[in-house]
């Protein structure tokens, strides 16, 4: 979705389950508008969180005209196989049109052996098309939106076409600052982490004022969040507010609070309270 819309709104990083929400993106172009919705990758939930980002899939699937399966192929040559069987009947049931996009090519060194992968998607009957591309490198996004294109019903618009998103600024926010805990810490710390925003002062002149609560669910993972004296904490308020700063077009003041929530990712109150 970011390569096709040219602009970094779902959040990347090279841990899994970094998206948790339904993202929204929206790409018009002349006459022709697509609304992406980024969603969490398809898992078995072991924790209530989990069972919250698999309720936003369901909502996006059975929203969408096309359903998109994005898949690192690399990944897929090494398994040899496209899908988890569990996911294949998750997209059959909505029988929609369903495209295979094989992603992270420029990371396959022979080129052939993503075919074995393009003739199980074509024996599955699971995807009206199949396409190769690289997000990283943008080849083959182009090809892409083609298809979509194609394969897209008619309609009005649906958003304002100067819009690139209905998400709120303070959504984003969060997103790029949680981006940034997932860049800089490894193991369980991202994956403890939700961010709050509790103050977002717009201010005529002068940098915007952003205040959050970066969560996480235990004291030792609050002392690893802060670092010695601050260090560590102080380095996710530099990464994120460049992001920040970046995606709003304007000079931020970011101040971050480190709180303990135990056991969040399981509390059905806490998560509601987060938006879960
Ligand atoms: N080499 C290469 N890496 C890529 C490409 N596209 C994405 N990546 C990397 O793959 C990793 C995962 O990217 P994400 O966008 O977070 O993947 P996702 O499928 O949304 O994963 P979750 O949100 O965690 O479920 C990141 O490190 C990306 O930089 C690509 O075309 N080529
Ligand atoms: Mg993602």
């Amino acid at each position: 979705m970011n390569a096709i819309m040219e602009m970094h709104l779902s959040i990347v990083t090279n841990k899994p389950q970094t998206t948790r929400r339904r993202v929204l993106g929206i790409d018009t172009k002349d006459d022709t508008q697509l609304v992406f919705l980024d969603t969490p990758g398809i898992l078995k939930p072991t924790y209530r969180l989990q069972r919250s980002m698999m309720g936003f899939v369901d909502e996006a699937l059975d929203e969408a005209d096309i359903i998109c399966v994005v898949v690192d192929t690399p990944k897929a040559i090494e398994r040899g196989n496209i899908l988890d069987p569990m996911w294949a009947g998750i997209i059959e049931r909505r029988k929609r049109p369903t495209v295979l996009v094989l992603n992270k090519m420029d990371a396959v060194k022979i080129r052939k052996e993503a075919l074995p992968l393009m003739e199980q998607a074509r024996e599955s009957g699971l995807f009206a098309k199949a396409i190769a591309v690289s997000a990283r490198d943008n080849k083959f996004i182009e090809d892409l939106m083609v298809m979509l294109r194609e394969l897209a019903p008619e309609g009005p618009f649906q958003y304002d076409p100067e819009l690139a998103s209905d998400q709120t600024d303070r959504f984003f926010v969060a997103e790029f600052v949680r981006e940034a805990v997932f860049k800089q810490f490894t193991e369980e710390v991202p994956y403890a982490t939700e961010v709050m925003i509790t103050e977002f002062k717009e201010r005529e002149g002068g940098k915007w004022y952003i205040s959050a609560d970066v969560i996480v669910e235990r004291e030792n993972q609050k002392a690893i969040l802060i670092g010695s004296q601050g260090v560590a904490l102080k380095q996710v308020g530099q990464a994120a507010r460049a992001s920040i700063e970046q995606h709003l077009g304007q000079p931020v003041f970011l101040e971050l609070y480190v709180k303990v929530r135990n056991d969040w990712r399981n509390d059905r109150a806490q998560l509601a309270s987060m938006g879960y």
